[in-house]
């Protein structure tokens, strides 16, 4: 295998790294402490061979690897002073007018030669081990990770798009907001191109748009996400001209495709009033595909996006981006509020669902 290659490698020039020590370089050298020279050159190698066999026995555990990226940094920080001290080596040779100079520039040479290839090497290795680094975190992460707030917990803590292995998808994690450990399902928003909702059964089974901006994460991943343990359900919107509402759902979980993808939800918290509690118990309806309650026709025709219509809808998320709003429009993204004694529509330019398991 390449690592025991390495290894030998390495051993290697620790042999000729003692050899040179037996040589009379020392004293001919005067004030140069070629110790300094040597215990760098040693350091080097070993730092390398511990790191190795780190890498081997490494159980793909986030401190080692911390650690082995951290060694990595060491080595080439060594490597640096190395090569500075021999052309300190050089220096002080070409300085001093000795008899031996001849076989003492030979020796350097050989030094610099030496630790030239060390260089290639240890380039060659570092590299390596990065990719192996990066494979080993992935792994280790994505091997244990159900959800964003997993992710949390092994201590990713910054915001954006992470892969889950288990599911083999990207998914985008919100670790900043409340405690973090979010991770976004749906997401609308002004962007340059708009992504269209108005998408058939497979479509919304399978998810769709760009995480980075408009997404649907798709109903088979969602059945699988939230059937791992209980999620809440975060909802964020900006009504285009009342501003931001916020409604919160401390159960929220999907079906399987054999019930039509059907809405587990309930026991409201916000500022948004609860409309979202009336798709309670509904399978999802596409406009090829027409589970709602409305008997003269599709809902998610009518109103351009797939959703767990009733007859038709409190909430409608999945709706058309309002790029000039009107609340007239019963197709753009809505949510029924009650202000004032009055039933009226919040009209959204903006809007996140997010989820996390909720605390116990
Ligand atoms: C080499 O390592 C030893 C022990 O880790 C340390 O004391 C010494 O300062 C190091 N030498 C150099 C030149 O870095
Ligand atoms: C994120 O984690 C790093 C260490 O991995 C830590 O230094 C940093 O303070 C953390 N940031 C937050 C916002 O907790
Ligand atoms: C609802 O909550 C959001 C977020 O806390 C806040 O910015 C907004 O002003 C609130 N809106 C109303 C109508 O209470
Ligand atoms: C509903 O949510 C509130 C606040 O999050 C919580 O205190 C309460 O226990 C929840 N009720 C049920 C039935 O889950
Ligand atoms: C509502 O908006 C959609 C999408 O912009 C548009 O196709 C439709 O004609 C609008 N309906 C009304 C009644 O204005
Ligand atoms: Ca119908």
């Amino acid at each position: 295998m390449a690592g025991s290659w390495c290894a030998l490698v390495v051993l290697g020039l620790l042999v000729v790294a003692h050899t040179y020590e037996e040589t009379r370089l020392e004293d001919v050298i005067g004030e140069y402490d070629f110790r300094i020279f040597k215990n760098l050159f040693v350091n080097t190698t070993q730092r390398l061979l511990e790191a190795i066999s780190r890498l081997e026995n490494t159980a793909a555990k986030d401190e080692s690897l911390a650690e082995l990226k951290e060694t990595m940094k060491e080595i080439s920080e060594s490597l640096v002073a190395a090569n500075e001290a021999a052309i300190a080596v050089r220096e002080t040779v070409n300085n001093g007018a000795d008899a031996t100079k001849n076989e003492l520039k030979l020796f350097q040479d050989q030094i610099l030669l030496k630790l030239s290839e060390v260089n290639v090497f240890v380039e060659h290795k570092t590299k390596q081990m990065e990719d192996q680094v990066a494979k080993l975190g992935q792994m280790s992460v994505n091997l244990l990770a159900g959800d964003c707030q997993d992710l949390f917990d092994l201590g990713f803590n910054a915001s954006g798009v992470y892969y889950l292995q288990k599911f083999g998808r990207q998914v985008l994690c919100d670790m900043e907001t409340g405690q973090g450990g979010w991770l976004v399902i749906q997401r609308r928003a002004k962007v340059v191109e708009q992504v269209d909702f108005n998408r058939d059964w497979h479509e919304y089974k399978a998810g769709f748009g760009d995480l980075e901006t408009e997404f649907w994460a798709g109903n088979d991943f969602l059945h699988v996400l939230t059937n791992q343990k209980t999620y809440e359900l975060h909802v964020d919107m900006v009504d285009f001209e009342k501003g931001p509402y916020w409604a919160s759902y401390n159960t929220f979980r999907v079906g399987s495709e054999s019930s039509g993808y059907e809405l587990d939800i309930g026991n409201y918290s916000g500022n948004a009033t609860d409309a979202f509690t009336y798709h309670h118990g509904r399978p999802f309806t596409s406009y090829d595909r027409d589970n709602d309650l409305y008997i003269d026709g599709n809902c998610a025709r009518y109103f351009s996006g797939g959703w767990w219509y009733d007859r038709c809808y409190d909430a409608h998320l999945n709706g058309v981006f309002p790029v000039t709003p009107d609340r007239q429009n019963a197709s753009f993204i809505t949510w029924w509020a009650h202000e004032d004694g009055l039933k009226v529509p919040l009209v959204l330019n903006s809007a996140t669902l997010r989820v996390k398991p909720r605390a116990l």
